[in-house]
């Protein structure tokens, strides 16, 4: 079965970055995930703009840019500039006055744009901007920490996502807490793709090669 492993860099070993991004990629990694804070729309800093840049350069794999900040369009350039065509940004509606304006901005500068769906947010709030993005990054925790317990209700909500998602033409996202069960029971569902942190990927005592290795082998 077909899905995506994208690494949560906020989760990487800073001390050294480098082998890291290499290790992940050796392992098989398809895109780095990059969680931008400002520690106002969420409660924390974890990447800022020179960690997303030093990435960029140390890879040819896609991009995968959360932003977790305040009006995202007063900043959205600084970070269009050093991303590739075909990167995905994603933004949080509820963060920007015109969320649409900044999906545009995306739109026009190549990347595939992208919303995330916090924990509380509902579906009908976010409807037309369906109609625009390309992907649904599906939060299954509070946004702004890595670790944290997965919150079962987000489960009616991916569902419903599932059942849209041919007719808007939109593909749908995990992020947060995501465990090799959750893999196996929402793959086949159809959502495509899985950011990987602390749960799965980071701070074992296995390489990711063979954690990759096996997420991919599991039995459906
Ligand atoms: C949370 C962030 C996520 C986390 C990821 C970490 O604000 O958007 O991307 O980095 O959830 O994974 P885990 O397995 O530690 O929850
Ligand atoms: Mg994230």
């Amino acid at each position: 079965m077909q899905f995506d492993l994208m690494a949560s860099m906020m989760c990487a070993n800073y001390g050294h970055l480098e082998q890291e991004v290499k290790n992940l990629e050796e392992g098989g990694i398809d895109s780095f995930h990059i969680d931008i804070m400002d520690g106002r729309y969420v409660p924390n800093f974890a990447m800022s703009l020179n960690d997303m840049r030093y990435i960029a350069s140390a890879t040819k794999k896609p991009l995968d840019v959360h932003l977790m900040i305040e009006h995202p369009n007063n900043h959205i350039n600084l970070f269009l500039q050093y991303l590739r065509p075909g990167d995905t940004v994603y933004i949080h509606p509820e963060a920007e006055y015109h969320p649409s304006t900044t999906l545009q901005a995306i739109i026009n500068a190549k990347m595939i744009p992208g919303i995330a769906i916090n924990p509380g947010t509902s579906v009908e709030t976010v409807m037309e901007m369906l109609r625009i993005v390309k992907k649904v990054l599906v939060m299954s925790v509070n946004p702004g920490n890595a670790g944290q317990m997965y919150l079962p209700y987000v489960g009616k909500k991916i569902t419903k996502l599932l059942s849209m998602k041919e007719d808007m033409d939109f593909e749908i996202y995990w992020d947060g807490a995501c465990s090799a069960d959750k893999i196996l029971e929402y793959a086949p569902k159809g959502v495509k793709g899985f950011v990987l942190g602390t749960t799965l990927l980071f701070g074992r005592d296995r390489s990711y090669k063979e954690v990759l290795q096996d997420t991919r082998e599991i039995r459906f």
